[in-house]
């Protein structure tokens, strides 16, 4: 029996005594890094990938890795399987039955073969799906226990997964060895040791088994302060295909499927300690650290000008922590000229948000951002200790009506522990009120370490659960066809508004208010679809998402009303009829347009004697929501009739 208590290895004698059968195999320096599918085995649909609807990141991680050991004589090949997957199965007969497992297997093997010296496999958690020993066949398991079974070397563990399962990936001898958090010392440090360079610092966070028994190792905690440049890095990958088979976001989607694409970062961490945010407790500190400007934008430019890349994201989680390091960037992409485009899809800090920042986003590329808003109630905005007040954010959202250009989507949450239905309902009311393009809610989920039971599958039936999506969680609820078909119950939307405000929220109605948030709040009162609207951004935004979710007849239904709004009727047409399509399939998505009185919006198609707005709008206040949804766009129509008479 595997022992469940960590010991904090004090020297580095269990670390080395670990090391010792490896160090006597005498390895090549030669370091393999492997990328693990981010899309969802269980629900793979072709459509989908033709659409370039899953996500293709360039693996920074990995190359950021790579650059840290150069110093050790190692030479590192990134393996990136989520890309060689998808661009195997992009050239694969849709109508032909594929075993993912085995594609995924393929491509691993044939690297394996034609690479018999490399022996240290880094393996990194990029999946989309945490709950790793929940599901029947996790790819990131399936490609450690592969490895694991070859006995060709170490297998290393690392990425957000890993650390927190570090101790059941050990103890159940998945991997040697795993690594927690940001990881360049780390892996640098254990490389030293294995290859018996002389080492400086002792690092914690490396996990392995000593015996029967689980160690984490003790050392440093100091956070990793990167500054090399991965411009060597790119010389094996070919990022100007990723786009090609993917997509990073709905705003890379947005600027375009055919723009060739890439990450960049400049901050890592955050200053802030939000509660329910992870990255605090992953980073192990709130302390944030820069990238050199200028190293960045040479890869910038390398990536602009060799590499023919025209659109990038940021990975930052805090992109505006050093105000004069952001202004410098942006202004030298102005100055560059490199026609590119730029979006922040992880998120901005909205209160640094002031007119010569935005101007200069503007100038320099920018076509969206994300700010994160999470609650519409200010007691729960203390209590989870977000930078940010309702009056502050009400002045932000005015500050952003002045950049129509800007598609900017809010971040909310909702369920936190203990919070009541009038707080949701406070963050519905405030979602409508700010206005924004999009409003993503997200409903909140501890990520924790597995239980060891479902580990051991000693308990069949926690193990038999479905994948979990985070990102965006609940979209996979009601967004794919594939899962909304169940026959579980759906709420009305009256119903949901008849909730017991001082009540405590139930865990089940959780996803019911998610359908209605977002309804309600992206489609039924779009700002996009009100006279004076950017309804080309809209447009152009769902037609992203409906990359992702190509049976959705929400998307298709409001892409219609889209186009009946710009004049395309041809268009709208397509759309709608796509619409009648998708509900007959479909009878959870007949229930829902039902609940929500969609019915009446599909039946007043085309519209026109009325101002498609209002009659949304209309159909809200008949859900008898706890405000007043008239109250609420009053004031913006006589704003946009005022705009109209001073034109
Ligand atoms: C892009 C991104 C994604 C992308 C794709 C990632 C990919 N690899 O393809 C997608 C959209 C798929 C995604 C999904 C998820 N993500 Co994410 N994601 C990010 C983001 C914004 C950037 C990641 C990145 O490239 N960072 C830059 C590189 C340099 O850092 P890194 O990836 O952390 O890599 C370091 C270590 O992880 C480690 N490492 C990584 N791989 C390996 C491999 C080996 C062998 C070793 C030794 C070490 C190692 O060393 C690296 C260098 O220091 C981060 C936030 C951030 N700014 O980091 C969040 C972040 C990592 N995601 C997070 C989460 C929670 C998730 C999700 C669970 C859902 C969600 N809410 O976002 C899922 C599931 C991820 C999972 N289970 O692994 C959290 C993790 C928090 C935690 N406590 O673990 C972060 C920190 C965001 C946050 N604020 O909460 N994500
Ligand atoms: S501001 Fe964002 S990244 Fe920073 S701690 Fe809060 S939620 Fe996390």
């Amino acid at each position: 029996m595997i022992s469940r208590q960590i010991e904090l290895a004090g020297p580095d004698t269990k670390l080395n005594q670990f090391l010792a059968p490896f160090i006597e195999k005498q390895f090549e320096r030669r370091l393999v890094l492997i990328h693990c599918p981010t899309f969802n085995f269980e629900s793979f649909q072709f459509e989908v990938l033709k659409n370039r609807g899953y996500y293709a990141y360039p693996p920074r991680s990995l190359q950021c890795l790579s650059v840290a050991v150069k110093d050790l004589g190692v030479q590192t090949d990134i393996l990136d399987l989520n890309f060689r997957m998808l661009e195997t199965l992009m050239s694969m007969d849709p109508n032909v039955s594929v075993d993912l497992y085995k594609v995924l297997i393929g491509i691993l093997d044939e690297y394996l073969e034609n690479n018999p010296e490399v022996n240290i496999f880094g393996v990194s958690t990029g999946v989309i799906v945490p709950n790793i020993f929940r599901v029947e066949r996790h790819p990131f398991l399936e490609v450690l226990s592969h490895l694991m079974a070859k006995g060709r070397g170490l297998v290393l563990a690392g990425g957000p997964c890993a650390t927190i399962e570090a101790r059941n990936l050990v103890q159940g001898k998945w991997a040697h060895v795993g690594f927690k958090g940001e990881a360049e010392d780390r892996l640098h440090y254990f490389l030293g040791l294995l290859f018996g360079e002389k080492t400086t610092t002792r690092m914690s966070g490396i996990c392995f088994l000593a015996g029967d028994q689980y160690v984490e190792s003790s050392g440093s905690t100091a956070m990793v302060d990167f500054k090399g440049s991965l411009i060597d890095t790119y010389a094996g990958l070919p990022v100007e295909k990723y786009h090609s088979i993917g997509c990073l976001s709905p705003f890379s989607r947005m600027a375009g499927t055919e723009k060739p694409y890439a990450s960049l970062q400049l901050i890592r961490g955050c200053r802030m300690s939000c509660t329910f945010c992870g990255l605090t407790q992953y980073r192990g500190s709130n302390e944030v650290c820069q990238y050199p400007t200028d190293i960045l934008f040479d890869e910038i430019v390398y990536l602009a000008k060799q590499r023919g890349i025209r659109h990038f994201e940021w990975l930052d989680e805090d992109l505006l922590a050093d105000r004069s390091a952001i202004l410098e960037v942006l202004q030298k992409l102005v100055d560059a000229d490199l026609k590119v485009s730029w979006a922040a899809d992880i998120g901005l800090i909205a209160v640094y948000l002031d007119k010569p920042l935005l101007e200069l986003m503007a100038k320099s590329g920018c076509v969206g951002f994300r700010i994160g808003v999470e609650s519409g109630n200010e007691e729960m905005l203390r209590k989870i200790k977000k930078p940010a007040t309702k009056g502050k954010l009400r002045g932000i959202s005015k500050r952003l009506k002045q950049y129509p250009e800007f598609f900017v989507v809010g971040l909310y949450m909702l369920g936190f522990v203990g919070e009541t239905y009038r707080q949701m309902f406070d963050t519905l009311e405030f979602a409508i009120e700010l206005d924004l393009s999009w409003s993503h809610f997200c409903v909140y989920q501890e990520m924790e370490e597995t239980d060891l039971k479902v580990v051991s599958r000693l308990d069949s039936n926690t193990r038999h659960t479905e994948y979990k999506d985070w990102l965006p969680s609940t979209q996979k609820v009601v967004g794919s066809s594939a899962v909304g078909g169940g026959s579980q119950k759906t709420w009305s939307a009256r119903e949901l508004f008849q909730l017991p405000g001082e009540s405590v929220h139930a865990v089940e109605v959780k996803q019911e208010l998610w359908f209605a948030f977002n309804l309600i709040v992206n489609y039924m009162c779009n700002k996009n679809l009100r006279p004076g609207g950017n309804t080309d951004h809209l447009i152009r935004w769902l037609l992203g998402l409906q990359m992702t979710y190509p049976h959705h007849p929400v998307m298709s239904l409001f892409l219609s009303l889209g186009y009946l709004v710009t004049g395309d009727r041809r268009q709208a047409d397509l759309q709608f009829d796509r619409t009648i399509e998708n509900l007959a399939d479909s009878e959870y998505w007949r229930n829902r347009f039902e609940g929500y009185e969609l019915n009446r919006v599909m039946g007043a198609y085309p519209f026109e004697n009325c101002v498609i707005s209002d009659f949304l709008i209309d159909i809200v206040s008949g859900y008898s929501p706890p405000f007043s949804i008239h109250h609420q766009f009053k004031s913006d129509k006589i704003e946009h009739l005022d705009a109209v008479a001073s034109a």
